[in-house]
């Protein structure tokens, strides 16, 4: 059983502290004998007790029954919002002291690491529902620092929904599937989710967000993270700074069209938890960028928004972001219940050095958290869970619970105390002991929310206005998706009304993909969020007009980073492929970071012109070129005709060439493109479609790699898909 906490092999500050070590809590099995959880060794695993062999089963048999039971109980409620999730151990480095602003140890020393662990997931869907639903993704970082452990129970978008915690359950009774028919699953494209936000205009700025193709990343890997809230940051002179957390992702944030997201929820709905697991398991570690963005105490009124609305975000062109660390994630968990259904994080897990703000959302989170673990966890002594433990010693006069795991010794169980020389004993801040924030409050105890935070469109309309072209595109395509799924009519009519106070234009857009005209106004007020005293229309949002200021860090496209680190390529191949072109290709792709997989019409091997024979990664039944960053088509003997007369080879890269993706080809395999709708893109002479005889392998293979480092062409898109 558990060593001594103190003894944990992490709790030391060795800067090469790499994750939180659980061995002390795992078991393999491997060569020991089958027992039951009380030790004794099993005989019979296979057949129960019985009276003769044809007879009935006996109740004596305790081994029956242990199995039967411990199945039975095997599952526990799922997460109410955020069940699908997928997780990550790792380390977060310091590379720039933070003391100036924190005195939280783990941000002091240059160098030092602090063991973390990452759950990532979808909101809306239940367990088993597909990664790639149009969501929010959580970014939850428990960091395992010396003094306690500290959460980071963040999302992959810098705002949020609603301002005030009040509403959280109507949000998410209005999201998930509906109570009468429970339908639809994993999707906010329902009436009631709409029917909520056209109520709801503070969603306005958070709608951007999740209507645009952050909501559909590629890989968990490379989208962004943010705490959302401001939170504080306290000096060891007990100066606070108002702080928004920032995590970038290293491989550059990318994306995939919606178009194949509903694809990959077909062929593969663990796409991201598969990629996360194997990028992992090869030995790519998943990196990011940590910074904040730093407000003095004395700023926090500068802005035009108020630092406490959790619906606006800090454009980095105010605040640049400071970076001081990186995060990687390098290690697989061992066992996904024990650690990525356990793990148990709460916004209220703080050290001394970070202190929270008066944000009514992230107040009202501060209870929500420990609450749903009681019930999803099954007591108060979750925190004993081997991955919800500190790395520090825990010491305090709690007891008892269910499944208690700690044995205290002693008599005394209170404080203050004699008979136990009164330990354990309070720490004063000199000594670490946590301090709140004196912050002065002076105010009447009121239901209301703040006028400060009734500007709902600017940021809104800002978000919109610094996306590229193809982007915006996107959001209205997604919102004619999602509207055009709501069965009723005064719900689109609204939603059109409420867009229109941010966008005129993609308001009309939108509309015209519903067959329907922008309203010019709608019956009753359009903020309904108030109480049921007070003056609603002195609530009432103002219309965004006129030109937003541009972020471009808001925008995909326009902060892309061209590279194709970890790049799924598919490589299609027939028997009698030319092997000296094909070997060109592949090793092109990976001197630049990508991951080959062979694809051929069957599994297997497959034999090349010279009698080399290759293992077949998967068989074209089993894949479809949603699920790679490009395609490349190798020559042969019969390459064309054997793909000619396959749709699914077809299909393969004319859905690839749809997406954008870049496309090769050598030797005959072009002519075999070119009876395909690729031929359109050959044609047109379109930069990300490499093509070339057998001999020229090696120059194709550069404008591969090259095309594939720019993600997607997303110039072909609007060739494709003329708006209508
Ligand atoms: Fe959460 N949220 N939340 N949330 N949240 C939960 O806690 C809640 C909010 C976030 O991987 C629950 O353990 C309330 C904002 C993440 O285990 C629950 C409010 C943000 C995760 C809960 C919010 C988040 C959760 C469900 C409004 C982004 C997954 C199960 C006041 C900053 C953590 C659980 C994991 C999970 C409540 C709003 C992020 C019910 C009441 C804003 C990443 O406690």
């Amino acid at each position: 059983m558990a060593k001594k906490r103190s003894t944990h092999p992490s709790a030391n500050s060795s800067p090469n502290a790499k994750a939180i070590d659980l061995d002390q809590h795992t078991v393999d099995g491997a060569g020991e004998f089958l027992t039951s959880n009380q030790g004794v060794r099993i005989n019979d695993d296979h057949n129960s007790l019985k009276a003769g062999d044809r007879g009935p089963t006996l109740l004596e048999d305790f081994l029956l029954r242990e199995k039967i039971t411990h199945f039975d109980h095997e599952r526990i409620p799922e997460r109410v919002v955020h069940a699908r999730g997928s997780g990550a151990h790792g380390y977060f480095e310091l590379t720039q002291s933070m003391a100036k602003y924190s005195r939280a140890s783990f941000l002091q020393e240059a160098g030092h690491r602090t063991p973390v662990f990452v759950r990532f997931s979808t909101v809306a869907g239940s367990r088993g529902s597909s990664d790639l639903a149009r969501d929010v993704r959580g970014f939850a970082v428990k960091f395992y620092t010396d003094e306690g452990n500290f959460d980071l129970v963040g999302n992959n978008m810098p705002v949020f929904f609603i301002q005030d915690a009040m509403k959280f359950p109507d949000l998410i009774h209005a999201v998930k599937p509906e109570p009468h028919n429970e339908i639809p699953q994993a999707a906010s494209a329902h009436d009631t989710f709409w029917d909520f936000i056209s109520h709801t205009p503070e969603a306005a700025h958070m709608i951007m967000w999740v209507m645009s193709d952050r909501a559909l990343p590629r890989s968990l890997r490379m989208m962004e993270g943010f705490g959302v809230h401001t939170f504080r940051f306290i000096n060891a002179n007990n100066e606070s700074y108002f702080i928004k957390w920032h995590l970038k992702p290293v491989l550059g944030m990318k994306s995939v069209l919606w178009d194949e997201a509903v694809r990959i929820s077909g062929a593969d709905p663990d796409f991201h938890r598969r990629d996360l697991w194997e990028s992992i398991a090869s030995g790519n570690a998943a990196e990011w960028d940590v910074g904040v963005q730093l407000i003095p105490e004395k700023d926090e009124h500068k802005f035009d928004f108020d630092l406490l609305d959790p619906t606006k975000l800090v454009p980095e062109e105010l605040v640049p972001i400071t970076s001081f660390g990186r995060l990687v994630l390098d290690r697989n968990p061992d066992n996904f219940f024990a650690e990525v259904e356990q793990v148990a994080f709460h916004t209220g897990n703080i050290v001394p050095g970070i202190d929270f703000t008066n944000d009514p959302l992230l107040q009202g989170r501060l209870f929500s958290y420990t609450d749903t673990q009681l019930i999803r966890l099954g007591g108060p002594n979750f925190h004993e869970i081997p991955i919800n433990r500190p790395i520090n010693p825990v010491h305090n006069n709690q007891r008892d619970g269910f499944m208690r795991q700690m044995i205290n010794r002693g008599k005394t169980a209170y404080d203050p105390n004699s008979l136990g020389g009164n330990d354990p004993h309070q720490a004063k801040s000199s000594e670490g002991g946590f301090v709140s924030m004196m912050e002065r409050i002076d105010a009447a105890k009121v239901r209301a929310r703040s006028r400060s935070f009734t500007d709902h469109f600017s940021q809104a309309a800002m978000f919109f206005q610094s996306q590229s072209p193809i982007e915006q595109t996107h959001i209205m395509n997604a919102l004619r998706f999602e509207l055009g799924k709501c069965d009723t009519l005064a719900v689109r009519e609204r939603m059109l009304y409420l867009l229109s106070q941010i966008d005129g234009g993609l308001a009309d857009d939108v509309a015209t993909g519903l067959g329907m005209h922008v309203p010019k106004k709608i019956d009753g007020y359009l903020n309904a969020n108030v109480g049921a005293d007070t003056d609603a229309k002195a609530l009432q949002p103002k219309k965004f007009v006129g030109e937003a200021p541009q972020s471009p860090p808001l925008s995909i496209v326009l902060s892309a980073k061209p590279g194709m680190k970890t790049a799924r390529i598919a490589m299609l191949v027939t028997p009698g492929f030319d092997e000296k072109s094909f070997l060109v290709v592949k090793r092109a792709l990976i001197a630049a970071g990508g991951d080959p997989k062979v694809i051929a019409p069957h599994a297997g091997m497959v034999m090349g012109d010279e009698k080399t024979e290759i293992a077949v990664d998967f068989s074209l039944p089993t894949v479809c070129s949603v699920l790679f960053d490009a395609v490349y088509v190798a020559g042969g003997t019969e390459s064309n005709t054997i793909l000619e007369s396959d749709p699914r080879a077809i299909e393969f890269v004319e859905e690839a060439y749809r997406h954008c993706k870049a496309i090769a080809a050598t030797g005959n395999a072009v002519e075999f493109l070119m009876t395909t709708r690729v031929s359109k893109g050959i044609t047109d002479h379109d930069d990300a479609i490499a093509t070339g005889e057998d001999r020229t392998a090696g120059r194709v293979a550069d404008l591969f790699v090259n095309a594939i480092s720019q993600h997607r062409n997303w110039s072909r898109e609007p060739k494709l898909f003329p708006i209508r």
